[in-house]
Order: C-alpha cells, then sequence, then structure tokens
C-alpha cells in the first residue's frame, strides 16, 4: 500500500512545481518569521526575490548544527513560542544539545509523513505495532506513535528497556511489526535466547529499524535471528525526527519524502553538489514545516542520491544507507574510517557476535586503533593460541578493506556494553 499516492508516485515534473512553490514560500516565510534567516540572509546578500524555483536552492547559505548550538534553545524558531505544541531534544557529546519546535501543522506533517513510512515498511491499517524506540525528548517513540495513530495501527507504545515486558508482549499481544534500534532488535534477541524462547517462532514480520547505521550484513543477522524483514528508516530530530526516509520492500535504497524535505547531496570539502551517485554529505531543505524551518541543514551523513523510478512505483528520489558521517567517521593515520566498514567484516566472520566497539588511541603521535568484539561463547572455550590466530585473522581481514593496521582484541560474551536506544561504536581516547 502506499500512503499517499498522488505525492508519493508524482512524476518528476509535476513534483518540481510543487518543490518550487513550496520553496518560494517557506523562503519568504522565514525571511519574514525568523530573525536568524533575516540576518543569515543578509550576510550573504540573499533576499527573497532571488528565489524563483527550486533550481535556486544552491543560492542559499547553509545552516548547521552549531548554528542550533549557539542559538539554543529556541533562537530558530520561526514561531512564537506560545504556538509551539511540542518540544524534542537531541542530545550532542559536547555543548548545549539541539532544541526542536514543532508548530500544530508540524505534528500533523510528522504523521503523514511517518505513516508513509509505516506503508513503505509494509504495515497496513488494523496492524499492531510494538514501538521499542524511547518515549520523551527523542524523537523516535513519538514520531512513531504519530504516524500509527495517522495510518489506523494498534499501538503498543512499549518505549525502549525492560526487554522481559518487551519480549512477554511479543508473546501475548503477537504484534505484527517492531520499530526499535536494531542493536535494540540484537540485545533483545540474546536475552529471548537467555529466556528460553525460540526467536524463529514469533508474531513479527516487519522490523522498521534507524536511528543509528547498521550494515547489510547486520541486517541478515537480524532478519534471520527474528525470522523477519528488516526495514531501515533514516531520520534527524532537526528535519522532523523518524520520517525522512523509509526503504520498501525491495530494500534498494530509503525512498525520502521529497516534497516536504527537499535533499541535497554535496561534496562536503567543496560544498558543491556531488556528481550523481557519488558518496556525499545529506543537506535538507524543510518546504513546508512553519515551527522551525530549516535551509540547508546539513546533516553530516554521508549517502549517495538515486532519482530513478524504484520498481514499488514510487517516484520519490532514495538514498542509499547510511555511509558513514562526516564527523563519527575517525581518521586513524590519515585514513578515513567508518565503523560500518569494520561492522562488514565482523558480522560476516563466523565466531563473533553482532556487539563491537572500536578505540582509538595515540601512543607517542601513532594513531592506533583496537577492535573489540565479542566471541561466540561455542567459540570462548578454545585455547589462547587458537584465539591469538583469530584475532590476527580478523586484523587482517579489516586491515584488506580499509587499508591501516589494526588490533583486534576478542572479548567475552556479553562485556561489551548493550543500549536499549543507539549503540556507542567508538570511543576516541585521542586529544585531537
Ligand atoms: O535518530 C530519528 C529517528 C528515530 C530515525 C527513529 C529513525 C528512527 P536523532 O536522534 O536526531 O534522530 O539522530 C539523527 O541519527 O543524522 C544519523 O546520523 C543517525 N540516523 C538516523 N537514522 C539512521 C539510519 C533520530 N537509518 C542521526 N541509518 C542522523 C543510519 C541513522 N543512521
Amino acid at each position: 500500500m502506499i500512503f499517499n499516492e498522488k505525492i508519493e508516485c508524482a512524476d518528476a515534473k509535476a513534483l518540481k512545481t510543487i518543490q518550487s512553490e513550496r520553496l518560494i514560500n517557506t523562503i519568504s516565510y522565514v525571511y519574514k518569521n525568523a530573525p536568524f534567516y533575516q540576518k543569515r540572509f543578509a550576510q550573504h546578500g540573499i533576499s527573497p526575490e532571488d528565489i524563483k524555483s527550486i533550481d535556486d536552492i544552491t543560492k542559499l547559505p547553509f545552516t548547521i548544527k552549531d548554528d542550533l548550538r549557539d542559538n539554543y534553545p529556541f533562537g530558530l524558531l520561526s514561531k512564537n513560542l506560545r504556538d509551539i505544541q511540542e518540544i524534542h531534544v537531541s542530545s550532542g557529546t559536547t555543548g548545549n544539545p539541539t532544541t526542536v519546535g514543532y508548530s500544530k501543522e508540524d505534528i500533523d506533517l510528522w504523521a503523514e509523513v511517518v505513516a508513509r513510512c509505516l506503508c513503505c515498511s509494509g504495515a497496513i491499517p488494523g496492524d499492531m505495532i510494538q514501538v521499542a524506540y524511547g518515549y520523551g525528548l527523542f524523537t523516535g517513540g513519538l514520531g512513531f506513535h504519530y504516524g500509527s495513530l495517522k495510518l489506523g495501527l494498534t499501538i503498543i507504545p512499549c518505549s525502549s528497556g525492560q526487554t522481559k515486558r518487551q519480549l512477554k508482549i511479543l508473546q501475548d499481544f503477537k504484534p505484527r511489526i517492531l520499530a526499535c534500534t536494531p542493536s535494540y532488535s540484537l540485545y533483545m534477541a540474546e536475552t529471548a535466547k537467555e529466556m528460553g524462547i525460540d526467536t524463529k517462532k514469533n508474531s513479527w514480520e516487519i522490523g522498521i529499524l534507524g536511528a543509528e547505521p547498521w550494515s547489510e550484513a547486520m541486517r541478515k543477522e537480524i532478519e534471520n535471528k527474528w525470522a523477519i524483514s528488516a526495514l531501515d528508516i533514516y531520520g534527524l530530530s532537526e528535519i522532523i525526527g523518524p520520517g525522512v526516509a523509509n526503504e520498501c520492500q525491495h530494500k534498494s535504497g530509503l525512498h525520502v519524502a521529497s516534497d516536504v524535505f527537499y535533499p541535497e547531496v554535496i561534496d562536503p570539502k567543496t560544498n558543491k553538489p556531488a556528481d550523481n551517485g557519488t558518496p556525499g554529505e545529506l543537506v535538507f531543505t524543510t518546504i513546508t514545516k512553519t515551527g522551525m524551518p530549516l535551509i540547508r541543514y546539513r546533516t553530516r551523513d554521508i549517502v549517495t542520491l538515486n532519482h530513478e523510478k524504484c520498481q514499488c512505483g514510487r517516484t520519490s528520489p532514495r538514498i542509499s544507507k547510511i555511509l558513514g558521517r562526516t564527523d563519527d567517521m575517525i581518521i586513524v593515520r590519515g585514513i578515513n574510517v567508518f565503523p560500518s566498514q569494520i561492522e562488514e567484516v565482523l558480522l560476516n566472520t563466523e565466531g563473533t557476535e553482532p556487539h563491537y566497539q572500536l578505540v582509538v588511541t595515540r601512543e607517542k603521535g601513532l594513531d592506533e586503533l583496537e577492535v573489540l568484539v565479542e566471541l561466540n561463547e561455542s567459540f570462548f572455550s578454545d585455547e589462547v593460541k587458537n584465539l591469538q590466530n583469530f584475532e590476527k585473522k580478523i586484523a587482517k581481514e579489516i586491515q584488506s578493506v580499509l587499508s591501516v593496521s589494526v588490533k583486534v582484541r576478542l572479548v567475552e560474551p556479553k562485556t561489551i556494553e548493550r543500549s536499549e536506544g543507539k549503540a556507542k561504536r567508538v570511543i576516541d581516547k585521542r586529544s585531537l
């Protein structure tokens, strides 16, 4: 089922007309209502009259995460605080968190785009969904909630955590859909095993998983463990939360709701559009939001963009799975390393578990990358010598992919911290 066929399957020309009208309206709207953008446009010598179609978008300045932090908490709103219905906060690693405000229309929009994602994943009205994303300041729980209401699903608002209770609910209520982070779905599988539950026999048929990077190998692992189809959902608080893009059953890229969140992919070094199909930084302009519209917001997420029509009938552009971030990308001895590349190797190695952490240190000016990975219980009793050889084998494998030498340390099962939300994959101990 396609939730909004008219828009999701619109031809390129019709879509462009809609995007152009909406961009023009948004630019004059923020110019009138957001002092931040009045100032920013003035600094760049831009006025609303310069924007005549969506093609003019490249004339506009970027917005970055630091703009939100520097204007914390409400400096980017385009509406009076009393006309904001809901506030969410995404915590950063340093400095002020990022605050986002939704008007009534934005909440309606959020419900619409998440409903589109749910349908894209295969949900139909009447299905029961177990929402195990956190409810609260994080956008995951409530975003799924609004979309599920809009589509007409039966919602179990579990939030994240209380894993044994989640599993009891799964057994007793028999929901068809699971929504949580990919790492939490694996944590739940581990707990289920401890409880003697056969994970292959359960009512979930679809997992709508996102909010953190996960590889194709991890998808396979989750699909095998739970006997479900695992679909990727992408989003970020600054743009709306979940609901920005979602895979369909063909799993060949995530459909972007480009009639409301206009995507661009740029070369993060030159800030110019990336060549078609080249990985680059994803940039979004919200073209219908009213509470806190953002113009050319740099997500730091790296993707490729594909404009071809999908087999599912949708014409909306598709982003690839997130290939990494321009910032959590670690640079080790000058080489760019994405945790997802290492994850791919680990998950294709028999004997390891999908729980790992990367620790970067600097000794006498030289970067060291240590990969901690949990050993499978059945391998754990092996002799030390065998384990050392196994560590070397994995390190060699990673080196062949990354062209950087790493040290692999196998650790006991269940020693790497588990997460009910986003997993922490990288610990950078260097003072850079
Ligand atoms: O993670 C919104 C969300 C909730 C998306 C539930 C999907 C499901 P933030 O906490 O603001 O918002 O984090 C946004 O998380 O810029 C990406 O780096 C990362 N991210 C989100 N979805 C994916 C995904 C929510 N499917 C940041 N794959 C984004 C990889 C993702 N990374």
